[in-house]
């Protein structure tokens, strides 16, 4: 993996960037449209591609691992292969969706056990096995096993924490090196900064993180309860430590502000299963604000989604019809949201670029914010 900044700013931290992978480049900042079992919920590869212009996806390692299980995976020849996505992939270590997820969860020096949210099976995940599920997964970035605190902790439970994913890091890290992709692209692992609200144990852990060197590094534990403007000076915290040179992914983050404001703070790739989750539920994202699509007021109006949106089925289909969709329980309520939702993130992350390479992002932002925080 290959990362150079392309522009940055003097007023902002935000910065335009361009990853290479072996299956193909980023534009950065990016977002990543989360597809956890290896598809993105909803949505085909093609429009993925044509319509919402994905560059890379989410996979997820605790659900691959599950099912359909590392035996299908490996001989489908990795999940590239498996899902016909021929674009980057990142995977998730599991760690967050164990805590998120599985049952009876213990957490040991080793590793985190747990019980199989789908069969109540017994596994354990160790920061060596879960190189190894990526390595069989073939994700072209792979992140590490980190443990990720509730947002509302307490000190002494934060640092106890760090210090675990910490030791976890270094095991993932050493395993990462000593052993080999097992399909014939690259693969690269991104370390994961945790510590919880508090701005030293940040720092220590972006210091630790950033002596790694690592080909990019990933910030955790963060939009877990705690306020938004408590994130948004963690970041900066950890952004003054880990390095320029490298790409920074903020993990599950967010709404359209919590992306752009994250963008200002250094941050170049994101993802977030909001855009689909809410599309789903009838919630649409978009440059002039939200709409929830259930609501009657849009029963007679017959105007498109959205006559200036950015994909295919803003202009395709108009407000009522998407209403009456979603009252009706069609399925294609839920794949137009999903692709309208996926789309405005993938334009808003472009535009971002723009702005921050024509040297106009700050104002733009500012007045953006304000825009998709309408309620329409
Ligand atoms: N760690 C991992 N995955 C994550 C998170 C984390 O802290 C978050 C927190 N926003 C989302 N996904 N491994």
């Amino acid at each position: 993996m290959n990362y150079e900044v392309i522009a940055t700013n003097n007023d902002t931290q935000a910065r335009a960037g361009l990853i290479t992978t072996d299956h193909g480049q980023i534009e950065t900042p990016i977002f990543m449209p989360v597809g956890t079992v290896g598809a993105v919920k909803a949505v085909h590869m093609s429009e993925l591609r044509n319509d919402i212009k994905a560059q890379i996806i989410l996979g997820n390692t605790y659900h691959l691992y599950l099912r359909p299980g590392m035996d299908v995976i490996e001989h489908a020849g990795g999940l590239h292969k498996f899902n016909g996505w021929e674009k980057p992939i990142l995977t998730d270590s599991g760690g967050f969706q164990v805590f998120s997820l599985a049952a009876n969860r213990k957490l040991k020096d080793e590793g985190v056990y747990f019980r199989s949210h789908i069969d109540g099976s017994k596994h354990l995940f160790t920061p060596e096995k879960v190189v190894d599920i990526q390595r069989t997964i073939g994700s072209d970035i792979m992140m590490a096993l980190d443990e990720c605190p509730p947002g509302q902790s307490e000190y002494d439970y934060a640092r106890k924490s760090l210090r675990l994913t910490q030791s976890w890091l270094k095991r993932g890290w050493k395993h990462f090196n000593e052993t080999e992709p097992h399909y014939a692209h690259r693969q690269a692992f991104f370390p994961i900064v945790q510590g919880c609200t508090f701005k030293d144990l940040r720092q220590d852990s972006a210091k630790f993180v950033a002596d790694l060197g690592a080909e990019g590094n990933a910030i955790g534990g963060l939009a877990v309860g705690e306020p938004t403007e408590v994130m948004y000076d963690m970041i900066e915290v950890v952004n003054e430590i880990l390095p320029h040179n490298k790409p920074r992914y903020l993990m599950g983050v967010g709404t359209p502000a919590n992306i752009l404001e994250a963008i200002d703070r250094g941050v170049d790739m994101m993802d977030c299963v909001m855009p689909t989750r809410n599309g789903r539920n009838g919630m649409l994202f978009t440059q002039h604000g939200t709409m929830n699509m259930r609501n009657k007021k849009w029963a007679y109006d017959f105007s498109p989604i959205q006559e200036d949106g950015a994909s295919v089925v803003d202009t395709a289909y108009s407000k009522a019809y998407l209403r009456h969709l979603f009252i009706a329980q069609e399925i294609l309520a839920m794949q137009i949201a999903s692709i309208h939702n996926l789309a405005f993130y993938l334009w808003l992350v472009r535009e971002a670029r723009k702005h921050i390479i024509a040297g106009d992002f700050k104002s733009w932002k500012t007045t953006m914010v304000e825009n998709v925080t309408r309620r329409l």
